[in-house]
């Protein structure tokens, strides 16, 4: 029996459904990599669970939501008529505009042909007789395809926790991950939020001028800079365009996180108590995430981070009233910046309204939902809706939902079982072909998503170019390859602080997830490097397969 008989259960006559590419979701990712393969000529299908393209754009419609890396960087680089030609009309778009880029997109560059909307990808596995995929989807059918390309999101699993007395809640219940698409009106209505992460962040303030009352479910403080948001002008907008092609290359070769700004030369213990709070104060007050930049040893050294911790604990208690809130929206549990630091548009001050109340769920767990409360300390909430903003499985969560097999029936499942392991967070031994675009190991959900998204795009378009001008046929990481870069990803993550807080970024949001350090750290300039070495010397550490040949080492 074929590959494609034995995941579909139908026998597929020859004729069938048959791609060079599939790809796995229709978000900025996967837009970008279908561009890229009909450029080298070749037939792909986009296969995209939501009702239209965008990804987490697409899902992630709560009030308030917004980008918080600026959106003139928060975009794309590879058409210069496109950045030239968009209006962003903030500094930092909100959800509704972002989505509408991404439509545009689909439309200037003619792709929805090619995108499927409405279709899950359940299964795919590799028949090694064939070199090439066979994929089965939500809608019954089994396609083959020579590649296939995960491009569904490190943020799109979306996690309802298991709470005790949630399911007979008699209110609405509503998560950031997967927000409806009507207008969901809180006028008037008692709300709960649960989470207070960076989506937590950005809804509060929001909810709150609509809500009679807003009880916010605390249970870990975080450290949040004001976005300092406002509206662009046609002056700023030409200003940044002009210097498109510097801030781009700067963005990909230089900058550890993808993002244009200055590039500190200096550690925050270089500097005397005026001269360092002087810079804090600076950065505060222009806003957003470039504040952990001011110096270059925040994410290194706890004395130095705690100048920074100390400067914005002192800020949300100039901001918030009372002492005893303030205290509890102190952070104390974590450095500064080892967990995603939130951007916020007067989140703090949000606290301040007489119909705003933050509840300590550290001290006192969450007990039960009630039918029409949330019982903790042994008090009732009374709330008519609950939203969670209780976060995602992040970064492997979307990949475990396939169920992917490789070579000699091993599912990804198994292989990840202890902890996802990738060679350069692009491809997994073991599963020939199969591509990951900002997978864990690579530099992902540490970077601006965009420039690591048209990162990994180019190179696995390049690198299939290289393959069929070859006449490879199948390409596959080494295991050699392979865990020297997972010893290297978390060599180098263990040089930071970043590990010693409970982060998604360490799956310590999931209970029973292996706890390891899923992004690379070294900075998405090092890392192109990396990346573009090792196609140079044809692939090294994949095996490539010709058609006629056994496997043959690339690099050999
Ligand atoms: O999720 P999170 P998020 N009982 O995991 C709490 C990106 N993003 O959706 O920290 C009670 O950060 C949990 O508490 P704790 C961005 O990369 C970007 O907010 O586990 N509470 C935490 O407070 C971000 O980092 C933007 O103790 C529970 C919260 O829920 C990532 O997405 C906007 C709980 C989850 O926070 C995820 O952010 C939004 C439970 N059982 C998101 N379970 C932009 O601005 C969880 N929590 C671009």
């Amino acid at each position: 029996m074929s590959a494609l008989q034995s995941i579909s259960g139908k026998n597929n006559a020859p004729g069938s459904e048959s791609y060079d590419v599939v790809v796995v979701g229709a978000g900025f990712a996967g837009m970008y990599m279908l561009h890229k393969l009909r450029g080298l000529g070749l037939s792909v299908r986009v296969y995209e669970q939501g009702g239209d393209v965008g990804g987490t754009w697409y899902w992630n419609r709560y009030p308030g939501a917004r980008c918080d890396v600026e959106s003139m960087q928060y975009s794309y680089s590879f058409s210069d008529e496109l950045q030239q030609q968009w209006n962003w009309s903030e500094r930092y778009a909100p959800q509704p505009e972002i989505l509408r880029y991404a439509n545009h997109v689909a439309d200037r560059f003619g792709l929805r042909s090619d995108i499927q909307l409405n279709t899950r990808v359940d299964r795919a596995a590799f028949d090694e007789s064939e070199n090439s995929w066979s994929v089965a989807t939500s809608d019954g059918r089994a396609v083959s395809a020579k590649y296939v390309v995960l491009a569904t999101g490190c943020l799109s699993n979306a996690r309802t926790p298991d709470i005790k007395g949630l399911s007979g809640f008699k209110g609405q219940v509503y998560h950031t991950g997967h927000w409806p698409h009507e207008q969901i009106d809180f006028t008037g209505r008692r709300v709960g939020v649960i989470g207070t992460g960076s989506s937590g962040i950005q809804l509060v303030p929001v909810i709150a001028e609509q809500a009679s009352h807003l009880t916010v479910f605390q249970r870990t403080a975080n450290f949040s800079i004001p976005a300092r948001n406002a509206a662009l002008t046609e002056a700023e907008r030409e200003a940044f365009r002009a210097k498109y092609p510097e801030i781009r290359r700067f963005a990909r070769e230089e900058a550890r996180n993808g993002i244009y700004t200055e590039m500190p030369d200096r550690g925050a213990l270089d500097d005397g108590d005026d001269e360092r709070r002087a810079k804090y104060e600076q950065r505060w007050s222009r806003g957003g995430l470039t504040f952990m930049s001011v110096y270059n040893n925040l994410a290194l050294d706890k004395a130095a981070n705690d100048t920074a911790a100390n400067f914005v604990r002192e800020k949300i208690a100039e901001i918030v009233k009372d002492p005893q809130t303030a205290k509890l929206l102190q952070p104390n549990n974590h450095p500064i910046g080892s967990k995603r630091i939130c951007v916020d548009t007067d989140y703090f001050a949000a606290f301040n309204r007489p119909n705003v109340t933050l509840v300590d769920i550290r001290s006192n767990p969450i007990e039960e939902i009630t039918a029409n409360a949330v019982r903790t300390g042994g008090k009732d909430y009374q709330v008519d809706a609950l939203v969670l903003a209780t976060g995602f499985d992040a970064m492997t969560g979307s990949v475990a939902k396939i169920d992917i097999s490789g070579r000699n029936g091993q599912t990804l499942n198994q292989k990840w079982a202890a902890g996802p392991k990738t060679y350069l967070g692009l491809m997994s031994a073991g599963f020939p072909n199969l591509f990951i675009i900002t997978g864990p190991g690579s530099p992902s959900v540490l970077s601006n998503m965009i420039v690591s998204i048209e990162q990994h795009v180019d190179w696995i378009t390049d690198c299939i170019g290289y393959m069929r001008r070859r006449g490879f046929e199948a390409m596959e990481a080494n295991t050699v390859a392979e865990d020297h870069w997972v010893a290297h990803v978390n060599e180098v993550a263990h040089t930071t602080l970043y590990p010693q807080a409970n982060s998604w970024y360490m799956g310590a949001n999931i209970p029973g997830k292996p706890q390891i350090f899923m992004p690379y750290i070294g900075g998405v300039g090092v890392y192109r490097q990396i990346c573009n070495e090792v196609a140079a010397k044809g692939y090294e550490g994949f095996a490539m397969t010709a058609a006629e040949t056994q496997k043959m080492a690339a690099s050999s």
